[in-house]
């Protein structure tokens, strides 16, 4: 039964069927089905890797591509804010957004659900954020960390722009910097001078955590 609703969550989204995907993720919602938000989480995730292989192929278009991602946009928005569980104190602040000329935020928004959940103060800095808005934002709130999320290799040199004005502006070494997204590595976290690079939204939690208590 926990597998059949993951199925639909799932199948409902490669088979751009709105109504199915919503239902299924309602009905996890409703606790009908003993199944978690984060294994349903997961399961839009891993639809989102196929989507991308289609359209990486050329089965499927533009016009897919977007339905099926307005279709995720409103599973997430309905499942990821139950990943906050009862935070008690702010383990610190972070900012995040998604670099300029950037518009995927799903993988963003479930970082930043993960994080709060984990007991962080998140700033949303939204997407196709300037440079210059990431700096104010170190300005403005002192975050622990400054997070930026990227999915396309033609944006990926604004991380380093960024980094780059933190250290003209002599903010480097008030704040640190992570970075996710699938466009994104390990070593291109080290070309660029980020302090981490998250692969998942657990992981990316984790490191603020060990930032936060060190
Ligand atoms: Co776009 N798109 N897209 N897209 N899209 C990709 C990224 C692509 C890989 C598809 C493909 O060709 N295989 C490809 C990029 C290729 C490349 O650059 N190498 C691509 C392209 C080409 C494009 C357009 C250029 C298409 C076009 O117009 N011709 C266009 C660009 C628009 C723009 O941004 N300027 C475009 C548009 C879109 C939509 C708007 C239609 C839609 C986005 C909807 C939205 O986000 N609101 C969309 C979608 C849905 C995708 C795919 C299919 C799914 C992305 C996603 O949400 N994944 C994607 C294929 C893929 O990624 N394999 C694709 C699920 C999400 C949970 O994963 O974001 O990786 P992800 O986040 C993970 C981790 O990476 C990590 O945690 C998350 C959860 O564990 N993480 C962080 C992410 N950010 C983090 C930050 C952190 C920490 C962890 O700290 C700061």
């Amino acid at each position: 039964m926990a597998n059949g609703i993951l199925e639909q969550l799932k199948n409902g989204l490669l088979e751009l069927d709105r109504d199915s995907t919503v239902e299924a993720a309602n009905s996890i919602i409703r606790g009908d089905i003993s199944v978690s938000v984060k294994e349903a989480v997961d399961a839009v995730s891993d639809a989102l890797q196929i989507v991308g292989k289609r359209f990486q192929d050329g089965d499927w278009f533009l016009a897919e591509l977007v339905y099926s991602g307005e279709i995720a946009k409103e599973v997430m928005n309905l499942l990821s804010p139950l990943l906050e569980a009862g935070a008690t104190e702010s383990a610190g602040t972070v900012a995040v957004g998604t670099v300029a000329g950037d518009l995927h935020d799903l993988g963003k928004n479930i970082f930043i659900n993960y994080a709060k959940s984990a007991g962080f103060n998140m700033i949303d800095l939204g997407i196709d954020v300037p440079t210059q808005k990431f700096i104010d934002a170190v300005r403005e709130h002192k975050p622990l960390a400054l997070g930026m999320s990227c999915l396309l290799t033609s944006t990926d040199p604004e991380i380093g722009k960024v980094i780059e004005e933190l250290g003209r502006q002599n903010l480097r070494d008030k704040v640190k910097v992570i970075i996710g997204g699938a466009a994104l590595t390990e070593q291109f976290a080290q070309a660029a001078g980020a302090d981490a690079f998250a692969p998942d939204a657990v992981t990316g939690t984790d490191i603020i955590k060990q930032w936060s208590v060190a």
